[in-house]
């Protein structure tokens, strides 16, 4: 489309959540990682207002980088596992600053999740996830995440 030709390059340089190569919105990822019929949730550390949700953990993409690999890379730092991947679920969300936050479904290859930069790690089933309090941006997820875990 024309909004991804090179033509729309030049406002890359103005508005930072911009990738210069494709011209496309910075991402945030976020990561689904399913086993045994529940789903990782990660409880937020901060800031205060998202403080002791919980949420598919994630952050933001570097330029250029895939959501592949920024999943490999966000998830290793923050769960210290190996995962491969990344299977669209749900709604891409706007964000303040003008990223796009997007959920991946992703494989867990090796390792067992550790809540190295949140405060805790929690596997859900389909009920749990109706009744835990989610960050206001995964709540829009709950359709999808819901069908993954058999609902
Ligand atoms: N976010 C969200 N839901 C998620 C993951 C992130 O709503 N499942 C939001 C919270 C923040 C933004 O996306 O507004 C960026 O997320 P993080 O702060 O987790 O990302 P980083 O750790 O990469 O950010 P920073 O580089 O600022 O530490």
């Amino acid at each position: 489309s024309a909004s991804e030709s090179n033509s729309a390059m030049p406002h890359s340089g103005t508005m930072p959540h911009m990738s210069a190569t494709t011209g496309r919105a910075d991402e945030v990822v976020a990561g689904a990682i399913f086993r045994d019929g529940r789903l990782l949730l990660a409880q937020r550390i901060g800031p205060p207002e998202l403080a002791g949700l919980w949420e598919l953990p994630g952050g933001k993409a570097e330029p250029g980088e895939s959501a592949e690999a920024a999943l490999r890379r966000e998830l290793r730092e923050e769960l210290g596992v190996e995962v491969a991947g990344a299977q669209r679920v749900g709604v891409g969300v706007p964000l303040d600053g003008g990223r796009v936050l997007r959920a991946y479904r992703v494989e867990l290859l090796s390792g067992e999740p550790r809540p190295l930069e949140h405060a805790a790690l929690c596997w859900v089933d389909a009920d749990e996830l109706e009744q835990i309090d989610l960050v206001p941006n995964d709540r829009l997820w709950l359709p999808e995440l819901r069908a993954h875990l058999g609902r």
